[in-house]
């Protein structure tokens, strides 16, 4: 179908390569949809984490009412970030691991930030009693992961700053305040740490409002990037339109996804500086806009400076495949200055 209206485009800073990085089809355990992948730089290669949910597929979901029976998340290593994506035999965890707390239902959406010689994970928990944000690490060899700490519900897309800031861990992270807000009206927050256990001092980054083109809810999406002029962070941004119809396996799913790009004060993130006025990533290729589970959905987890002064964007297209956006960093902060 056509693309959804007000028609939102990508910005022409932004390249984005015409085949997704990875697609169900790569992976070497059973997989339905694969989407919102974090990626760091590690030892030499790209580190992938992401988001796998199998069980069904398109024709069994719309014709025999088969739900996916489980999320796992995996990961996969690349030389050049690209392709030659190499996929580690078992997932790194799995809602239907027999060990796994009967208390938590999945992790999903992992975000992947190097603090110091630490692999830090940020991931979307879904337990029996709400949704929480997690703060996990992961081993130096990537075979295994602990929990560090999990937040009250309902919260979720945090992510680290990848560096402490005044001598304190920094996450950015969005709560659902469903009672005093309104139906999805979420923003992005702020919280400290003096050790990634406990967490405080929270305050308010930016404000739905304050996001032109969103009428619903925003996020966090991944690790900022350090610059002279402050933190290059990324953030997902919603507009629903009830009328809004199929678009992807669903009956109906009347919300589109974008990125915007906004700058953080470099000593302290919890100010905006600027934010671009309008969309940097917006649903606008065929995989994006007329294929997938949900179409029109962009979702990053993960965003690289390079030597050379280029950006690598990961997200997620139409929650189904890993797709890969490249920009010049001193473009982007040119939208911001
Ligand atoms: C959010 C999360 C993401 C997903 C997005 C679009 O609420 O569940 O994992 O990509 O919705 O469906």
């Amino acid at each position: 179908m056509p693309a959804v209206l007000p028609t939102l485009t990508t910005h022409p800073f932004i390249r984005k390569r015409s085949e997704p990085v990875v697609t169900a089809v790569d992976l070497p355990y059973p997989s339905a949809l694969v989407f919102n992948a974090g990626v760091i730089k590690y030892r030499g290669e790209y580190v992938m984490l992401f988001r796998n949910d199998y069980g069904t597929n398109q024709y069994a979901y719309e014709n025999l009412n088969q739900r996916f029976t489980g999320t796992s998340v995996g990961i996969a290593r690349s030389k050049n970030g690209i392709d030659g994506w190499v996929f580690d035999a078992v997932p790194l965890m799995d809602s239907n691991d027999p060990a796994k707390d009967p208390e938590i239902g999945r992790f999903y959406d992992p975000r992947i930030i190097q603090i110091e010689n630490r692999l830090l994970l940020c991931l979307a928990m879904d337990t029996r009693h709400g949704i929480r944000g997690a703060i996990g690490e992961l081993s130096e060899d990537l075979r295994s992961w602990k929990l560090i700490s999990a937040s009250v519900p309902e919260n979720r897309n945090m992510v680290l700053f990848p560096e402490k800031i005044g001598g304190e861990y920094v996450r950015l992270e969005r709560p659902m305040p469903v009672y005093s807000r309104g139906r999805d009206r979420f923003d992005i927050w702020l919280s400290r740490s003096p050790d990634l256990v406990y967490w405080g001092k929270s305050e308010l980054v930016l404000g739905v409002e304050n996001v032109p083109w969103a009428n619903d809810k925003i996020g966090p999406t991944a690790a900022p990037i350090k610059t002279e002029k402050g933190w290059l962070a990324l953030f997902h941004a919603v507009d629903r339109d009830e009328t809004r119809g199929k678009n992807g396996w669903e009956k109906q799913w009347t919300k589109r996804y974008t990125a915007g790009l906004m700058l953080l004060d470099p000593e302290d993130p919890a100010k905006v500086l600027s934010v671009y006025r309008e969309p940097l990533i917006a649903p606008d290729t065929p995989i994006e806009t007329d294929a997938g589970f949900r179409e029109n959905v962009i979702f990053p987890c993960g965003m690289l400076a390079e030597d050379d002064g280029s950006v690598k964007i990961y997200y997620g297209a139409s929650d189904t495949c890993v797709c890969l956006a490249e920009a010049d960093i001193n473009d982007l902060l040119s939208l911001l200055l």
